[in-house]
């Protein structure tokens, strides 16, 4: 009997280097069988990999080793999202050149992820920043191009003075660079857009769809686009002769979702880019300089709606829709944007917080016209708050009494019939928060934006059969700006069309876009003709379950979902929606540690004492006290970070791997402690021992079994049922509850039959059963420890490629079942007997209790009634 213990050092090398040579886990693209698509969002070559890769590819590979045990032909790509800022940042920092930094990272990564015994097919494996991976996405930027889903236009940015760059509104956080931290300015520059927003109905309606996706997820990709019905409103401007360079404008036409609130207008607001108030700017100095400065604040929404409300009165006037004598004031607003509905409101204080603010600011009237259902219409008044939301209408002529929806219907009938100048006043319209996407960048380590640009042909795509436009090698970090721009020769080109000096395109492509298809090339990354091969697409496509972090919820998520759309316009896949599964795991968090002075120590450098109220951290070498803070994202901030590299050296990967598993459910935080590291190790030196043991029983004899057989068998055949169920709903540590059951069911009856001297061949056989089943189970999660046991097992072949065990349903039934006992209706005991014992031995099982018989006292029994497989009364 091997007693030794399980030595991962020496068998996880070994099984991996058996799994490389069989090339388990290559994928043929013409595999017969039906195909399954695992990925996990790939990662950023920051140079090490971290926990949360841990976690994340565990939940990957899971997944992958299942199917493949259940059939599929199952692709699961590793690749890397490998241009962006860092590699620039190391470059001014430290002189090394982006691309020997980042190729340098990635090959560490990969030795890095290599040992945790991924089922991955290395053979698929790209880089972003690769010219073969980059001239395909140069080619799906001029086809996007000439598609109309790219365009050039002058338009305010943010502008991270930091990193010298623009930024996407969705990279302005709290109005700071994503990445620099820095307060985001606001400049206006020529920059390319994809045209997102000619999906955005499609990527709304679209959400629906997706049933397998976390309803947090969809619900924020919602609030994102942010569809909503409202209606097109003309007022008419009563005074443009008064006021100087209005003439050029009759009327002003503003979007609202509230036109129930239309008597309550109390003036108009336009974006300080509204044409009007270009135009009158041009005539008026003073509203000149103001505009100047509110442009200081950025573009996303929320610096917008934090800054303090500033307007500048017009001096013009427009009538009121429904009462050509009541005028109200036009100002230019700062909290009026120009890029969302017409560029131009009409506000209500009453009822719109930004409204009122301003309102207050500039004393303007605040009529409240919507009475909130709670309150008395005649003494509702607002103060500082307004009310937004639907009530019944007040102090609104003919819409007194509607309640907000009747009102707003009936606004939008009547406006639509309204005429001004032969045209209708009122028009109803959706309107989509989203806008396009901006994604010029003026950084070097990027994908260069294969466009030229001429002085007589304009812009002009360079000629697909030039592609790629490669980076250029010899560049300089030593000044912030754009290497590409101040490179001496890269930009002078000659027009392809004209064949006259031209200047290339120096901005490259914001990262988001490498990561917006790389899913779609790993279904062929050998194509060097095209980005995609249309088989390969029809083959793996949609990703049926793709794995990775709740933050990339909107950006990535979207702009991949716009991708896909924008491809099939342009022939390159022939599907919309790119995840059919979306599973968002929770982070890894760990315990944080300080010394008393507020210097943060690394868990490795921490020794925990005592436990319970007396637990306790000592530092390992000083002996000090150490402070133990809250626990959080393991980061390095807060140096709360535990090396995966290291906790592989020590255990192996499989005790890396069962743990990350283990603990909580894959969508929630997962606390990474000492202990449960401790756990899993004992867990798979377990699972070994017991292995070995029932390996080593003798063949069974000819005895009748004892009983020990059919429990091991069933408790075998039940984990099948329920670790299957577990793993297709990815609820992987429910699956390992499972397990440690199943174990502890053949560790019994190992012992069992030992005590009652069961040597039969019944019960060796079942206890042989249930130990390869359990191998089989835990196979997807600690794959090597798997192989191990099956090969001591005896078992033919790698359990890598083994199919995934049945399960005989007959043996799931419980055959014995508990009855309630009632005497005259009051419950008194409980029986265990056959599920299909018939009556008389249920009555007699029932009379037998001595709880029943006290209860029944000298009472005759009148009768008793059984309600079959739930109760038994006795009634007397
Ligand atoms: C009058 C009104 C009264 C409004 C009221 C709201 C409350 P959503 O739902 O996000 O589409 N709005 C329209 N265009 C704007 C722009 N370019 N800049 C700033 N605000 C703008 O928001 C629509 C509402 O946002 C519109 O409805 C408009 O104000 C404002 F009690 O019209 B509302
Ligand atoms: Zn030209």
């Amino acid at each position: 009997m091997t007693r030794e213990r399980y030595n991962p050092k020496e068998s996880e090398p070994r099984w991996q280097a058996v799994w490389e040579e069989k090339k388990l886990f290559s994928t043929a693209n013409d595999d017969p069988r039906p195909a399954y698509y695992v990925l996990e969002m790939f990662p950023y070559p920051s140079g090490r990999i971290h926990m949360g890769h841990v976690r994340n590819y565990t939940l990957g590979d899971v997944l992958a080793r299942y199917k493949r045990a259940r059939g599929f032909s199952v692709l699961h790509p590793m690749g890397w999202d490998a241009f962006g800022m860092p590699a620039e940042n190391a470059a001014m920092q430290n002189g090394v050149h982006p691309r020997e930094w980042t190729w340098a990272n990635i090959a560490s990564m990969r030795n890095q992820l290599k040992p945790m015994g991924l089922s991955l097919d290395w053979e698929r494996e790209f880089a972003t920043c690769d010219p073969e991976y980059y001239r395909h996405q140069q080619r799906l930027f001029i086809d996007f191009y000439n598609a109309g889903l790219v365009y050039r236009k002058t338009a305010k940015v943010n502008w991270d003075p930091v990193d010298q760059t623009v930024l996407a509104n969705e990279q302005v956080i709290d109005g700071r660079g994503w990445r620099s931290g820095a307060i985001v300015e606001q400049r206006e520059l020529t920059q390319w857009f994809f045209r997102i927003t000619q999906f955005a109905g499609e990527l709304d309606s679209a959400l629906d769809s997706l049933e397998r996706w976390p309803e947090k997820v969809r619900t924020m990709q919602r609030n994102w686009i942010g569809r909503s019905e409202g209606l097109m409103v003309r007022f008419a401007i009563a005074n443009a002769g008064a006021v100087a360079n209005a003439g050029a404008h009759s009327e002003i036409t503003v979007y609202t979702t509230r036109p129930d609130t239309l008597f309550g207008a109390s003036f108009i607001g336009v974006a300080a880019d509204h044409p009007l108030a270009r135009d009158l700017a041009a005539g008026n100095p003073e509203l000149a300089a103001f505009i100047a400065d509110i442009r200081k604040t950025g573009t996303a929404q929320e610096l917008i709606d934090k800054a303090e409300k500033r307007g500048f009165d017009t001096g013009l006037r427009v009538a009121h829709p429904f009462d050509p004598d009541w005028l109200l004031p036009v100002y230019v607003a700062n909290f009026v944007l120009m890029d969302y509905g017409t560029g131009a409101i009409f506000a209500c204080p009453a009822h719109d917080q930004r409204d009122l603010d301003f309102a207050r600011a500039y004393g303007l009237p605040v009529t409240p016209v919507v009475c909130p259902p709670d309150a008395d219409p005649a003494s509702f008044t607002v103060g500082d708050e307004a009310y937004a939301g639907d009530g019944r209408l007040i102090n609104s002529r003919f819409l007194d009494g509607m309640t907000s929806a009747e009102a707003r219907e009936e606004v939008a009938r009547r406006l639509e019939n309204a005429r001004l100048a032969g045209a209708p006043v009122g028009t109803r319209k959706v309107n989509y928060r989203l806008r396009d996407w901006g994604i010029s960048r003026q950084r070097y380590w990027g994908c260069p934006i294969p466009m030229i640009h001429c002085e007589a042909c304009g812009v002009v795509p360079v000629p697909v059969e030039q592609l790629p436009v490669l980076l250029p090698d010899d560049v300089t970090f030593d000044k912030p700006g754009n290497p590409l721009e101040r490179h001496p020769t890269w930009s002078k080109v000659d027009c392809p069309r004209c064949g006259a000096p031209a200047r290339r395109e120096t901005d490259t492509m914001d990262t988001f876009v490498d990561s917006s298809w790389y899913f779609a090339r790993f279904t062929d990354p050998w194509n060097r003709e095209a980005p995609t091969t249309a088989s390969a697409v029809a083959r793996f496509m949609p990703v049926d379950q793709y794995i990775g972090g709740i933050e990339h919820a909107i950006l990535h998520l979207l702009y991949a979902r716009f991708f896909t759309r924008a491809m099939k316009a342009t022939g390159h896949v022939s599907l919309d929606e790119p995840f059919a599964g979306l599973f968002t795991q929770g982070m890894v968090v760990h315990e944080t540690y300080k010394t008393t002075s507020g210097v943060w120590v690394e868990p490795r450098d921490v020794r925990i004492e005592g436990s319970g109220a007396d637990r306790r951290a000592v530092h390992v070498r000083t002996g000090e006290a150490i402070v133990i803070g809250p626990i959080e994202k393991m980061s390095k901030s807060k140096k709360n970070t535990v090396d995966p590299d290291e906790i592989i050296a020590a255990y192996g990967a499989d005790t890396a791997r069962w743990f990350v598993l283990s603990d909580s459910p894959p969508e929630r935080d997962v606390v990474w402690t000492d202990e449960g590291v401790q756990g899993a190790w004992r867990f798979i030196q377990k699972v070994w021992r017991l292995t070995n043991e029932v390996a080593s029983l003798p063949p069974g004899d000819d005895t009748p079994s004892k009983g020990a057989a059919k429990a091991v068998r069933k408790a075998a055949h039940k984990a099948v049922a329920a670790v299957t169920e577990d793993i297709e709903r990815l609820r992987f540590n429910r699956c390992v509850a499972q397990l440690y059951e199943l174990s502890n069911a053949i560790q019994g009856a190992m012992n069992a039959a030992a005590e009652a001297g069961d040597a039969s061949a019944e019960t060796v056989s079942a206890l042989r059963e249930a130990m390869s089943i359990m191998v089989q189970l835990i196979a997807p999660m600690t794959p090597h420890l798997a192989e191990s046991c099956w090969e001591a097992l005896g078992n033919e072949g790698l359990v890598a490629s083994t199919p995934w065990p049945g399960y005989d349903p007959a043996l799931l039934v419980e055959d014995e079942i508990v009855l309630p006992v009632q005497v005259n209706g009051k419950r008194r005991a409980d029986i265990t007997v056959a599920r299909d014992a018939d009556r008389a031995t249920i009555e007699q099982a029932a009379l037998a209790q001595d709880s029943v018989r006290r209860a029944i006292g000298d009472a005759p029994v009148r009768k008793i009634i059984i309600v079959p497989q739930r109760i038994v009364n006795v009634v007397v």
